[in-house]
This record gives structure tokens, sequence and C-alpha cells, in this order.
């Protein structure tokens, strides 16, 4: 570049540094009514005065007024508190302070201080450099031809859930711009590490746009830091802007907090979506296939607010927005155990109706559960627009965290149990929720059986005990079933004189084809189990769940046995040191005839 033109360009930079955006609040002081009615408004209308958070107009509204202000209330005995006697020296303190920190602001977190509409630009560009799952959205230009930039995050895919969130209609919002900045930064972040965060958008896309109102927010950066509405000029009038959340078409121009005069911070516009923004971030929504929700992010009052913004009606999906509110707003509340409120319509005279809204307009219109959040603070005290610096980082993930409310919620109707081995199993369900209900004790058995008979037991203490339940999916394949002392079940005459399977038995049965059945339930703890050996023939159950060699198994109570029998036929007769078995193997019974009386228990394995 040349030598001079670079001297001119720093000049113009300082110079328009020098001119900054403290000036329209010399000689003006920050107060809040300690009593308020529609009286009071009225009489106030004359006056310059600025209404500020959101819950202003119906309690204690925080306002920007001049000394003639403060007469006028000493006059009428009208109760205020003082909160701030020169706005413009503390807007300059902080304006300095961002001038200090600017030599390091590189360096620093880039959540430590707030960030010009060029760094928030330059921030979203980086992000769709490195990440795999984030592209610039181009939105179109706004009216000082500034682009309208967002990022879509998106694992692929078509007609997904979607939700989209913007930040900043309102100029002098910044934390808003910081918050939905972050969130991008924070879900990209955490979609490289975190299982649950690759599961949700796996399923939900995420469309973000920090800054809807650039035009306003680079003008509260360089001239007026209380500017509201967008710098769009209006025809008949010397005074600037449009109020963005009243431009939209739901109920637009109604009664609620418009004003249709061009000088008000509340002004309507010539007709819905008359404001470039306004009408280019509509364009974009519209294209967006299946969106579901919207969150349109605001400051301050710490409010999580839902449809209908412009009436106290409910909206006939009421029961589901205030399911979501309330998810929603706990999570923003317990992050840091900074309570939110959350509500409809006025939200209970914490707020006032508005007509002309973004989110009315995105639930009106598309179908979308349009919310408006308003992020911390709650009062002006605590900081009002100027969140102090080390509250950003808190609420930035204050905001993250009412907003993965928000992702759950539209992926829920693919969520659910996705485990086939649990109990609650969903078959629909292509995300898990975390809801699986696994019985962790719940043991099967697989058992085969030969045609013909077949001596068998099982390990497993069966759910059902009934033998012809247990049996059940085998019953047309069975002739016979009997048990020691000669009870039968006979499947054919559905009758079962047997009842329930008794742990430690055996059973005889008789099979028309070779067959397999699988019992569930709870292993049967063995090295515990004592079973009683009558003197005379048995048919015992075979309860480990591996083979054991049928000479140490009995090796306690050798001199009690006079044979044992398996199914086959083979025998094992200890008085003879004939063991023809070889093992005893889970599934089968045994004929056991004893000497005595005895109890028995298996050793091992
Ligand atoms: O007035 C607005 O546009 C919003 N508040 S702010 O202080 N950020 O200006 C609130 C609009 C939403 N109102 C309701 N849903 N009732
Ligand atoms: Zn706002």
């Amino acid at each position: 570049m040349h030598k001079f033109l670079l001297i001119v360009v720093c000049l113009l930079y300082v110079r328009v540094d020098a001119q900054h955006n403290s000036l329209p609040y010399e000689h003006t002081k920050l107060i809040r009514l300690e009593s308020f009615s529609p009286e009071i408004s009225e009489a106030l209308e004359p006056y310059e005065v600025t209404y500020l958070s959101c819950r202003s107009h119906s309690s204690f509204p925080e306002l920007i007024v001049k000394d003639e202000v403060l007469n006028w209330l000493n006059l009428n005995q009208i109760p205020y508190t003082l909160l701030e006697k020169d706005l413009k020296r503390k807007i300059d303190r902080e304006h300095q302070h961002m001038l200090e920190i600017g030599k390091q602001r590189d360096g620093a977190s880039w959540y430590h201080t707030y960030r010009t509409y060029e760094e928030v630009q330059d921030k979203l560009s980086e992000i769709a450099l490195e990440s795999s799952i984030a592209t610039l959205i181009d939105l179109g230009l706004s009216y000082e031809n500034r682009a309208l930039t967002g990022i879509k995050l998106s694992t692929g895919g078509t007609d997904k859930p979607a939700i989209f969130i913007n930040g900043c209609q309102h100029a002098r919002e910044w934390i808003t711009v910081m918050a939905s900045t972050f969130l991008v930064d924070h879900l990209v972040h955490n979609y490289n590490t975190d299982l649950f965060i690759q599961n949700l958008l796996a399923h939900v896309d995420v469309y973000i746009v920090p800054i809807v109102n650039p035009d306003g927010y680079v003008y509260t950066h360089t001239t007026d830091r209380y500017w509201r509405k967008n710098r769009q000029l209006n025809p008949a009038s010397s005074c600037v802007g449009t109020d963005l959340n009243r431009n939209w078409d739901a109920d637009w121009n109604g009664w609620e907090s418009t004003s249709t005069s061009a000088c008000s911070d509340l002004y309507v516009g010539e007709e819905a979506f008359s404001a470039v923004e306004a009408q280019n971030v509509k364009n974009y929504m519209e294209s967006i296939p299946n969106l579901k929700g919207h969150l349109d992010i605001h400051s301050y009052s710490a409010l999580v607010l839902g449809p209908w913004g412009y009436t106290n009606q409910i909206t006939p999906d009421h029961e589901e927005v205030v399911r979501l509110g309330t998810a929603m707003n706990e999570a923003l509340s317990n992050a840091y155990e900074y309570s939110y409120t959350f509500g409809t319509g006025d939200a209970d005279g914490a707020l006032y109706l508005a007509s002309g809204t973004m989110p009315d307009w995105s639930y009106d219109s598309l179908g979308a559960f349009g919310f408006t959040y308003e992020l911390r603070p709650k009062t002006w005290d605590e900081g009002g627009f100027e969140l102090p610096e080390s509250k950003i980082k808190v609420a930035c993930e204050e905001n993250y965290q009412g907003v993965l409310e928000m992702l759950v919620w539209a992926a829920e109707d693919v969520m659910g149990c996705t485990n086939p081995q649990a109990l609650n199993f969903d078959a629909h369900a292509s995300l898990d929720d975390g809801s699986c209900e696994l019985n962790v004790s719940l043991d099967s058995q697989w058992i085969v059986f030969p045609q013909g008979w077949r001596i068998f037991s099982t390990y497993i203490q069966p759910i059902q005990a009934q033998l012809d339940l247990v049996l059940a999916p085998i019953s047309t394949n069975i002739i016979i079933v009997k048990n020691a002392v000669g009870a039968a079940y006979l499947p054919e005459y559905n009758y079962n004189g047997i009842g329930d399977l008794i742990d430690g038995q055996g059973y005889q049965l008789k099979l028309k084809t070779s067959d397999t059945l699988t019992i569930s339930g709870m292993k049967i703890p063995h090295e515990n189990f004592e079973m009683v050996l009558n003197e005379g023939w048995n048919m015992m159950a075979y309860l480990c769940d591996s083979v054991s060699d049928v000479v140490t198994a009995f090796h306690l109570i050798n001199d009690q046995i006079h044979i044992v029998k398996s199914s086959d036929g083979s025998v094992y007769l200890p008085d003879f040191n004939y063991n023809g078995l070889g093992e005893l193997k889970p599934g089968e019974g045994y004929q056991i005839k004893m000497r005595s009386t005895i109890s028995f228990a298996y050793p091992f394995p």
C-alpha cells in the first residue's frame, strides 16, 4: 500500500474511534422507576426516554433519561432510583477498556471480551474451514451491504429435523453475539470428543446466525452503544431504523409494544418485512426443510419465552411448548444456579406482550416452535447490556445448555432405547437416549433336544416357572414330559400334571423331532444350592454352565451312590470303579440311585 494512503487510513481509523458510541448519552442518567403505570408511561411520552430491559414496561422499568425527566418525576413525587448518574462516562469506560485490551485481543480467549462484526465473521470462517460438519451459509446482505453470515452444522442426510438459532436482532444486545458464536464453537468442538453430541448431530441439523442485524451492531460499536434497531433509512422521516423484532408478519403492527413512529425504538417498519434483514432471514428460513424449532436470542432479563408473544392466548401446542420451555429454562438455570423464568405471552406479567416478533412468525408461518431467550443479566445493576466480561463465558455456557434441550427435543421422535437386549427396546428408535432398562442378571441357556427320549434339566431359574410356559416354544413338538415321581405334562391334551419346573430336578421328555429351546431367567447359584437326593431313584439336574468330570463331581458322596445313568444309557458305578459316563453336561438330567437320603451341592466348576 502507498505510504501516504496508509497514513490517511490510520487517521480515518482514529477518527472513527474518537467519534465513539457514548456521544448520544451526554448528560443522560439511568434510573429505575420504583412505581409505574400506563399513566406514567403516557406522561413520559413527550420526553426523550429509552426503555432498556425486556421486563421493563411492566414492573420497574430501567430508563435512560435527561434531567428534565428527573425534574418532572420529582415534581410529581414518583419514586425512582438513580442507577448511573453519568451514562456517557460508563460507556466511555467500557470503550476505553476495549481499546486497551485491543492489543492482546488475538492472544486472549475469544470469549474474554466482546467481539466486533469482523471478528465474528473471521471466527465463523475459521470454524467452517476446520470442521467437517460446519459450512458457512450466506443469507444475503444487510441494508448497508454487510454479509448476513451463519453456519450450518450437519452430519449429512436430507430432511433431518432442523433448528434455527439467531442472535442480535437488537444491536445493543452484545452478549447474544457471543453466545451464538460460542454455540457454533462448542458444538463443533464437542462433536469431536463427545458421543452424546455425535449422536445428537447425527439426527438434527443446526443453523446458527450470530448477527442478523450487522449494521446496527457495528453502529453500537462506533456511534451509539444503546442502538436497538437496524440502520435502514425511513423515507418520510429523518429518524433511522426499524425494530427488526417488530417487522415480522405475525400480528404485524398489532397493539402490543409497537410504534408507527420512525423515531421510536419500537418502529414496526413500513410493512411486514420492509426491513432488508428480516426479509433475507425470512427467505433463508423458508428454504430449510423440516424446521422444527427456532431460538431468537436477546438480552437482558434472564427469561425463556414461548409462543405466543403477542397475546396471552395459548397455542394449540401449549402442553408441548410448556414441556420444552420448562426443560430449557431448567437447563439454563441449573448450569450456574442463576435462575431464569419461563413463560408464554407476558409470562404472568414478567414482561410485556409484543406484536410482530420473529419467533411468533416462525411458529405461525413455518410451524417451528419459536422461543425467545433473554440472556443474563436480570437487571441493570448486574450490568444490563454490558454484562461484565467476566460473565461472558458463563452466559455462553448457560445458553449452550438451554439449546441442547431444544436439540434433544427435536431429535426426540427418533430417540429411544436402541439395545435389542433391553426390556424396553424401541424398534423405531435410531438414537439411544440412555433409557434402556437392561436386566443385567438375565441369563439364558440354550438346550438341544434329540428326537425321542431325553432327560433334561436347566441351570436357569426361569422368570415364569410353570413347566408349560417354559416349554411353550417347543410344545407342539412334545409328546410327553414326566418328572421323577411319574407326574406328566401332555401338551396335546393341554394337561400339566407337573405344575412348576423345580430347581435341581431333571425331567424326562419325548419329542417328535429334534428341537432347541432357550430358557431365560437367573442362574441358580449351584455352589450354594443344596438338592435332596432320596434313598432309591432320583432324577437330578446338572446345575453348572460347563461340563465337569463325573467322578470328581460326586467324590464326596461316592459311597452313597449305587448308580448314575444318563439319557443315552451310559452309567457310572462307583462301587466297581466303572465310569462309562465321562462328563456331566449342561442341559442334561441324570437318574441317580442312592443308598440313603442325603443333601448334595455341586462342588464346581
Ligand atoms: O421486545 C422485544 O423484542 C424482546 N425483548 S427485548 O428486551 N430484547 O427487546 C421480547 C420479545 C418477546 N416478547 C414476548 N415473547 N412476550
Ligand atoms: Zn432484544
